[in-house]
Parts: C-alpha cells; structure tokens; sequence
C-alpha cells in the first residue's frame, strides 16, 4: 500500500518564474500514484477566498494567512498540499513555516529579467508601464529566501526536472512510499 504523510510543499518565487508548471507536474505524478493531493494557487485562491484582497503588504499578509489556515488543516490530515504564492517576504515565509510545521520551501528561482521577457501574463509590461502599481520585482520588493529546503533554477533546467527534485525529497524524507 501507499503512504503519505501531510506535508505542505510551499513554493515561492517572482510571477512567472515557473511556480504553477512545476506544482502541477508534481500533482500529474502524485496523483498517478493514487496519493492524495490539494493544489492551492494564488491565482485561483484569489478569484475566491481571497478575491477581496489586493496587493499591499497587509492584503499579501490577509491572502498568505487564510491559505495557511486551509494548508494547515489538509496537512494534519495527511494530504500532500501544493501551495503556489510568490510570497514575497521572509517573515510571510518563516510565518507559513511556525504555522503549518510539516513543510518543504520550494524556491522557484528566475532572473527578473527572464521573467519579463516571458511575461506570461502580460503583466510585467503593464507594471513597467505603471498601469499596475506594487507589482513584485518591479515597484514591490522580493526578498530572497533564506532557507528553503529545495531551489530550483528554471531558466536553467526544465519543469520536469523541477519537479523530479520535489519528488526526490518528498521520497527521501519519506513523506510518500510504501
Ligand atoms: S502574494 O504576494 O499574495 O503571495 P499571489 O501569489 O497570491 O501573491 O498572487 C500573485 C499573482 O497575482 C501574480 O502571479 C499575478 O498574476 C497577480 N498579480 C496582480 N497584481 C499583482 C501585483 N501587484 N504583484 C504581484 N502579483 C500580482
């Protein structure tokens, strides 16, 4: 039979760097393994739980707290959660860490640059333009993390090697096997 333990795989880095792509490859795997799974993106999140807040650092700090509070609850139940906010400041971070206690930081690393020349969205021309203000890595900061357990360089590697190395640890820590 297969195991699993609740563990939160929180990834964070600059919109576009890579963060979604990566979550769902590691969703397709799990799920192939019949293990269970609960994807939490911001992009989706804030379209519903969160669809009154914006982005000043206290709305950032109301959007991270509520998802917490939800990773928190499907962690102790042992889903495998798949959270996916640039969370852009270290103390939001070391927060997601003390309150959920069961978690592996995924640094989802980009140069700003590649970032902006993806810019999947559109949205690092609008804020170049100052049609979007407080936009994170143009007019908002991104602190660097600190510690995360697991970095990965995605203009330097492919998405399924990405999420290989999410796998690996996940394995290696025994938070899926048999
Ligand atoms: S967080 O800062 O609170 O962690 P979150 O990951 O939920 O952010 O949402 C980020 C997404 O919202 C981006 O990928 C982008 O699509 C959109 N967005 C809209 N405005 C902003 C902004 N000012 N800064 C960053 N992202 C923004």
């Amino acid at each position: 039979m297969l195991l699993q333990k609740g563990i939160t795989v929180w990834f964070t880095g600059l919109s576009g760097a890579g963060k979604t792509t990566i979550s769902k490859l590691v969703e397709t795997e799990l799920k192939k393994s019949k293990l269970k799974v609960e994807a939490l993106d911001g992009d989706i999140v804030r379209q519903h739980l969160t669809a009154d807040l914006g982005f000043s650092k206290e709305d950032r700090q109301k959007n991270i707290e509520r998802v917490v509070f939800v990773a928190k609850l499907l962690t102790r139940n042992d889903i495998i959660v798949l959270a996916s906010f640039i969370t852009p400041y270290q103390q939001m971070r070391d927060y997601c860490r003390r309150e959920i206690g069961s978690l592996v930081e995924v640094y989802v690393k980009c140069p700003l640059e590649k970032c902006i020349q993806r810019d999947v969205k559109g949205l690092y021309k609008k804020a170049l333009n100052g049609e979007i203000r407080g936009f994170t890595g143009i007019s908002d900061s991104f602190e660097e993390p600190i510690n995360p357990e697991i970095i990965v360089e995605t203009d330097q590697e492919t998405a399924k090697e990405s999420a290989a190395k999410v796998l690996a640890y996940l394995k290696q820590h025994r938070y899926i096997g048999h």
